[in-house]
């Protein structure tokens, strides 16, 4: 047994030594950035880390063993609020806990031999990190891009913090799971709506990443077009709005709806009989958590307001009313109520009596609206639509909207789902937004010479409130206009803003000047791989996209989208489940690594799933690659007379050229499977061309020593340290990991040799194949009739003939000859059907060498004498079933 983890240790030592994964900017050599999405640092890595870095790792290898530049770094993190709370529970410092944690980390990633270049690790919550968080905050600033702005903001009571909308799933805290309610706050936002349009343009681009990643991104963003009603209300100068994506059914308009949030209800209510009803409305519903007010199937309420609108297209009279369904954040926060052709509308309508009004209908004779069980919401024709009746619905959407647009009662409008970006967070273990309040001169920003605005550390953790807000320096401060006393913004950064651009950091990680330097971004950016988890496929990947056009506006980048190819590595499931520990179903990286070794644990991982599936864990599964790795070691280790001198293909013969093509076999193989990342299929290979390798004595020195040579190369990304050990001991130069990938070469590829091989391989199948229909289990002779020789040239023909034309006549005539009639036929018949599968590469002559070459071996391993017999000789009925390159075998008992 091969002592894995004393050859990981030692690898790993002199790896770092050798200073060979530090990322070098040297001219003339390709680039390849390959980066895993930063882990945050709760205890401890989990079998998805495994997983991340082990394809991460092999890609970086490999690029490196291919002459690229590459830039493999790693970082942590490392703000957020488990540290937090953390602090409130174990009375801890959350800098500590975080430290610890990442220290953690850290000895287990280094325990894996990750080729990281660890001269540029960051971790966000070092004021090196967080200062440009606030110096683009800064530029955010001037650019319009940042601003504050009071709004009803997602609220989790539990976490104690607003929430970004899309840190709400479900109406629920993607942290903690607790209904999020809403709250009207002062808050800072990133004007990403700004980059809406293009951010979804841009998506098409993105070819190296996964369709549902993109889906998703674009269902986000969520564009409509459709158009901008304007109502002017009865009895006041206000004029509302609202947007419909149908304004093809502006006709059936029965009512308005308004969102409890909207700050006009309160106001119209004002006076009227309805007015306390509306307030107690509005303030039960806003109570409420979004899903619970819009889910699909709920009773939908609301309360007429007292007041009534004017449909601009007749002038009718709409009453209008303020309901849980209408949604604040999206159009207008006013819906348009069309009962009859919605089914949210229609519910609503038949609650409370509103009137349904069908202007939409298959054809002309339009729907009974009193027998209507639910909304028509297919296409059709317009009725009861004044001018428009008798139009295409769809034409109608763009006639209506001219009419509108014409007499200014409306607009076409494309509208967003997506929302500016809440970034401020009434929490500590953040980046400190850096503003000032002043009395006089209002908000205030930070200088850029005092950045960083930095954490204190005089803080109470008690559980209630902004721990920030309880430090006695940190608050009060002078204005930097008036040098008056001032107030200082306790809010701190969604940790998000963290990793929007750490890729960038990493490009020049101890800038002390910039952020990042444009010059090193130049050369390393786009990210060329990016790997990580699919749960970051809006959220994070949206973020850093808007980073990066951001920045590329300010004049920092020149690029327009951060990663070029995108990997969601699949989950590591435990008896079909997701590991995770409140299954209970958790195997630990550590455990398994220090009992396997790294190599196993990595090679396992890449070898039981292609890297975007479901991987199922299987302790079976590791003990069997546990034990081709000691094989492969042993096999390697005890491979005596091999030399790494040259070889030539004309040097070459008999068993040599065998070897020798599989060799070069397996490196395209591997290759092509690593180009596509196919990496499960790329060891598949590299396992057989061990099996097969190690079970060849006859072949020369040179042969046998460059076939091991270019297994340990192909090894070397999944298993780099057993690779390296054996590279050394059998007398290598360098290190494997910074040797040359090889390359197939054509020359010593033998098509003969191998075509020889598979006719061995068949005829073994097919003896034990002979040997189970039989039932003859102790054969005394085995027959091997070898095609009768004028079907070499026939079969030729035969293949050339087809590739012109597939009729059965034609084809007869054109390659019959009388010796054979029937014969022939007989073939043509059935190749017609399913074309026969003989290559013919190989001559009888060649064939029949081939065979009698392993002639001793099959004898040996049957246990019976073989004949091996040109079908022109024998009269055996048999041996006319012989076929160039598929020979009939008869057995005889003994
Ligand atoms: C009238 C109408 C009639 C509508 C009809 C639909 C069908 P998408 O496609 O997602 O953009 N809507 C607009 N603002 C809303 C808000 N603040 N809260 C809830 N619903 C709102 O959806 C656009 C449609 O969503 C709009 O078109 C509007 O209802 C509704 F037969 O207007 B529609
Ligand atoms: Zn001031």
């Amino acid at each position: 047994m091969a002592d894995l983890l004393g050859i990981a240790a030692k690898w790993q030592s002199r790896w770092k030594k050798a200073g060979i994964f530090s990322a070098k900017e040297t001219k003339g050599r390709k680039k390849f950035y390959c980066l895993e999405m930063y882990p945050y640092p709760s205890s401890t890595l989990h079998m998805g880390h495994l997983r991340n870095y082990s394809i991460g790792d092999a890609l970086a290898r490999y690029k490196r063993m291919n002459g690229f530049n590459v830039l493999y770094p790693m970082g942590y993190d490392a703000f957020g609020l488990p540290a937090e709370n953390a602090a409130i529970k174990n009375k801890s410092d959350p800098e500590k806990w975080t430290l610890d944690n990442i220290e953690f980390i850290k000895k287990q990633q280094k325990d894996m031999g990750l080729s990281y270049d660890w001269s540029r690790e960051i971790a966000s919550c070092y004021p090196e990190y967080y200062k440009w968080n606030q110096w683009i905050f800064l530029k955010f600033l001037e650019k319009g891009l940042a601003y504050k702005k009071k709004a009803p903001v997602n609220w989790c009571h539990e976490c104690r913090t607003v929430l970004a909308n899309e840190q709400v799933s479900q109406g629920k805290c993607w942290r903690c799971g607790t209904d999020a309610e809403q709250k009207e706050l002062e808050q800072w936002f990133f004007r990403i709506t700004d980059y809406a349009e293009e951010l979804l343009r841009g998506i098409d681009a993105l070819v190296g990443w996964p369709e549902r990643v993109k889906t998703m991104q674009r269902n986000w963003i969520g564009r409509s077009t459709g158009t901008t009603v304007f109502f002017k209300i009865r009895g006041s100068g206000e004029t509302i709005s609202t947007f419909t994506t149908r304004v093809d059914t502006i006709y059936g308009i029965t009512a308005m709806v308004f969102s409890a949030e909207h700050p006009l209800v309160a106001e119209l209510a004002k006076g009227t009989a309805y007015e306390e009803k509306v307030r107690a409305f509005i303030s039960e519903t806003r109570q409420r958590s979004v899903i619970d007010r819009t889910a699909e199937g709920k009773e939908k309420n609301g309360v007429f307001i007292g007041r009534c609108c004017i449909n601009p297209i007749n002038n009718e009279e709409i009453p209008l009313y303020v309901a849980d369904y209408a949604l604040y954040d999206y159009g207008t926060g006013i819906v348009m109520c069309v009962p009859a052709h919605d089914h949210r509308d229609f519910a609503f309508a038949k609650k409370y009596g509103i009137p349904i009004r069908v202007v939409i209908a298959p054809d002309s004779k339009g729907i009974d609206a009193e027998k209507m069980a639910h909304a028509y919401v297919d296409r059709g024709v317009l009725v009861n639509s004044g001018q428009f009746s008798g139009m295409d619905n769809n034409d109608a959407i763009a006639g209506i909207t001219r009419h509108l647009e014409k007499t200014k009662q409306g607009k076409k409008t494309v509208n967003y789902r997506l929302r500016d970006w809440l970034i401020s967070r009434q929490r500590y273990w953040g980046t400190p937004i850096p503003i000032i309040y002043c009395k006089k001169c209002g908000t205030v920003p930070v200088p850029y010479s005092d950045l960083p605005v930095e954490l204190p550390k005089d803080v109470k953790f008690t559980g209630s409130g902004n721990p920030l807000a309880t430090s006695k320096k940190f608050a009060g401060v002078k204005c930097p206009k008036c040098k008056g006393n001032a107030r200082r913004e306790t809010d701190t950064m969604d940790t998000f803003v963290d990793s929007s651009w750490y890729f960038l950091r990493y490009c020049s990680p101890k800038d002390a000047k910039m952020p990042f330097d444009k010059s090193k971004t130049a050369y390393w950016m786009p990210v060329d791989q990016y790997v990580g988890g699919i749960e970051h496929a809006i959220m994070h990947l949206l973020y850093a996209r808007f980073f990066t056009k951001a920045l590329r506006d300010l004049k920092l980048l020149k690029i327009s989208e951060p990663f070029s190819r995108l990997l969601c590595q699949g989950m590591v499931l435990k008896d079909g489940a997701k590991m995770s520990k409140s299954l209970g179903n958790v195997v630990d990286p550590s455990l398994i690594i220090s009992k396997y070794g790294p190599d196993t644990a990595r090679l396992f991982i890449m070898f039981s799933a292609l890297p975007e599936k479901e991987l199922e864990w299987s302790d079976q599964g590791v003990l069997g690659i546990h034990k081709f790795l000691n094989r492969v070691y042993g096999f390697v280790k005890g491979s005596k007379n091999i030399s790494f001198s040259k070889i030539s293909s004309a040097g070459l013969a008999g068993k040599d050229r065998l070897v020798s093509t599989k060799t070069q076999r397996a490196i395209a193989k591997v290759t092509g499977h690593m180009e596509n990342f196919e990496f499960s299929l790329a060891i598949g290979t590299i396992m057989d061309f061990t099996n097969f390798l190690s079970k060849q004595k006859d072949a020369s020195a040179p042969v046998l020593g460059n076939a091991i040579k270019s297994l340990l190369l192909l090894l070397s990304p999944f298993a780099p340290h057993i690779a390296e050990e054996l590279w050394e001991q059998k007398g290598l130069k360098g290190l494997a990991c910074s040797a040359v990938w090889p390359v197939q070469d054509k020359k010593l590829v033998f098509e003969e040799a191998e075509a020889a091989d598979k006719i061995n391989e068949n005829i073994r199948k097919d003896i034990m194949e002979v040997i189970k229909l039989t039932g003859i289990s102790n054969p005394a002779l085995i027959k091997i009739f070898v095609s009768a020789s004028w079907k070499y040239d026939f079969f030729r023909k035969l293949r050339k003939v087809m590739e012109k034309t597939r009729d059965f006549k034609d084809v007869l005539a054109a390659v019959m000859d009388n010796a054979h009639k029937e014969e022939i036929a007989r073939i043509v018949q059935k190749t017609m059907k399913k074309p026969i599968a003989t290559k013919n590469v190989l001559s009888q002559k060649q064939e029949i060498s081939a065979l009698e070459e392993s002639k001793k071996a099959f004898e040996e391993e049957f246990g019976a004498k073989m004949e091996i017999i040109r079908a022109d000789d024998s009269g055996e009925q048999k041996a006319k079933q012989a076929l160039p390159g598929k020979v009939a075998i008869l057995i005889e008992k003994s």
